[in-house]
């Protein structure tokens, strides 16, 4: 009995290991292949294209990939972003590739600090929910006109199995308690 038990014990541990990871931080490489760069295709919108597919949580970080000393990140106020005023940055990385993670929920404002580059389309504007408040749209699948919907896995759900799996692990050991 106390061996079934344990067989059904390491049973649910492999399946909370195959979900567990599904909740854990992305990455995300800003603009894709494009990288992080001045003038991309579609200007000041290019950024923000990039950013509207996708949903960011907490610890989940962002990758700027450019060669160090031709662009840099800087962190910015929402007035600041909104004005490309890069002289005055809560923090400036200059090395590239940066890794930025997402460390609260909010907005965050990034912007390329090397002159003109952020009037060029170089800046980024996101905004990180809580991993409980889902706020994406729900998308149409296959409307006509549509560009593909970013298929993002449904993290509410791999959490809600995680969890059931925890459960059912807790309940294993108990069992196993009383077994004994
Ligand atoms: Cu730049």
């Amino acid at each position: 009995m106390a061996k079934l038990a344990n067989m059904a014990i390491l049973f649910v541990a492999a399946f909370a290991a195959i979900f567990l990871p599904g909740t854990e931080a992305e990455d995300f490489t800003v603009g894709g292949s494009t990288g992080w760069t001045n003038n991309p295709s579609g200007g000041a919108s290019f950024y923000s294209n990039w950013a509207s597919d996708l949903t960011f949580n907490v610890n989940d970080v962002l990758v700027f990939n450019f060669a160090t000393g031709r662009h840099d990140v800087a962190i910015l106020t929402k007035d600041n972003f909104d004005n490309c005023n890069v002289n005055n940055p809560i923090q400036l990385i200059n090395n590239g590739p940066a890794r930025v993670t997402l460390n609260r929920t909010g907005d965050f404002h990034f912007a390329c600090g090397f002159p003109g580059h952020c009037n060029s389309g170089q800046k980024l504007s996101i905004n990180v929910s809580g991993s409980s408040s889902p706020t994406s749209p729900p998308s149409v699948p296959g409307a006509p006109g549509s560009s593909p919907p970013g298929e993002t896995p449904p993290e509410s759900s791999a959490t809600s199995l995680a969890i059931t799996f925890s459960l059912l692990l807790a309940t294993s050991c108990l069992n196993l308690f009383l077994h004994f």
